[in-house]
């Protein structure tokens, strides 16, 4: 580590150590880049990695899981100093804390860009001042140049999955071309997993024109929303044959309203459910026929992360996009997965 930035990290665990004598302790919930609980006093004349990690929040069960998978990872004994901030799903708070590691001269920058906009200001400053930044989960909009490497999924690709699963699904049933009514509950507008995941099965649903698509609503990813947007679309319409879940949180809730209409989804049920993710409790619901489909979306990405930064460390070169291993979960395959799934 650089005299200088030795100099700036005694500083900081100075300021830390002052805080924790005061009792602060916990999440700050927001701006402030929160130190781990490592032994300060030791970090300052070693060697570390020094990340400043920014999470959009702790919505679902996969992001708490993904926001592990980085921790776990980027520990001390792997080499690295982790400073983690949880945005509370709040863009400034994500550009605040960008701002913060800047300040802090960390080694990198890494985030999960709650939205695709608004990010071109903080990581120019973030360039101007040569750190690195890394994507993780989500994309920008702005330039590539704007960051290093992207290590997250296809979302586009999980999207076509989904809709491909439901075309197949008919055309074994001979029924590729009845007339179907579809709602999607999807993340929120202008997140890439939104953008990636509605655009792919809307390549796949706008080869079928006997498919309608009544609504696509967000149920920003979680249980209640959920619940309270499937809820609002059975009252609008009597007839919904597909639910497509941009995520397992607001299919959780979905259930939960279609169940307190009286309607039932899945294989034996009166609409087809189709979720992404692929959590454990959602696998169950898959394996009792309760949910047809799970689109997984591999929230494991913190080992991967680790790989890349040490081969920037040693100037390798990276790709500019590194894309997790994922499946698709039907009746057909869900056993053979579901006593492992840790999340
Ligand atoms: C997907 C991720 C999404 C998950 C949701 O990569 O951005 O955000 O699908 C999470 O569960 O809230």
């Amino acid at each position: 580590m650089k005299n200088e930035k030795r100099l700036v990290m005694a500083l900081v665990v100075l300021v830390v150590m002052f805080l924790v004598l005061l009792g602060a302790s916990g999440d700050f919930g927001s701006a402030t880049p929160q130190q781990t609980t490592e032994d300060e006093s030791s970090l300052a004349d070693e060697d570390l990695i020094v990340v400043g990690f920014s999470q959009l929040g702790s919505e679902s069960v996969w992001r708490a899981t993904h926001t592990a998978s980085i921790q776990n990872a980027l520990s001390k004994e792997n080499g690295f100093f982790l400073q983690y901030s949880n945005a509370r799903q709040k863009q400034e708070n994500q550009i605040k804390a960008i701002r913060g590691f800047i300040s802090q001269r960390v080694d990198y920058i890494v985030f999960s860009p709650l939205m695709e906009d608004g990010w071109e200001t903080v990581l120019t400053e973030a360039k101007d001042a040569g750190i690195p930044v890394i994507l993780v989960d989500r994309k920008i909009s702005g330039s590539s140049d704007l960051y290093t490497t992207f290590i997250g999924s296809d979302m586009e690709e999980e999207g076509r999955k989904a809709g491909l699963w439901l075309e197949n699904d008919l055309a074994r049933r001979g029924r590729a071309d009845d007339p179907l009514n579809i709602v999607v509950l999807t993340g929120p507008f202008g997140s890439t997993s939104q953008i990636g995941r509605s655009r792919g099965f809307m390549q796949v649903a706008s080869q079928h024109e006997s498919w309608k698509i009544l609504a696509q609503e967000s149920g920003d990813f979680t249980v209640v929303k959920g619940k309270e947007v499937m809820a609002k679309l059975l009252r609008q319409y009597e007839d919904i044959d597909v639910v497509v879940s941009q995520n397992d949180e607001m299919t959780f809730g979905a259930m939960e309203a279609i169940a307190e209409a009286g309607l039932t989804t899945g294989i034996y049920g009166k609409m087809k459910m189709i979720s992404f993710d692929g959590v454990k409790d959602a696998l169950e619901l898959v394996d009792s026929g309760k949910i047809n489909c799970d689109v997984e979306c591999n929230p494991l990405q913190g080992e991967l992360l680790a790989e890349v930064i040490k081969k920037l460390e040693a100037g390798e070169r990276v790709e500019k996009e590194y894309f997790v291993d994922e499946l698709v979960f039907t009746k057909n395959n869900v056993s053979d997965y579901l006593s492992d799934r840790v999340y």
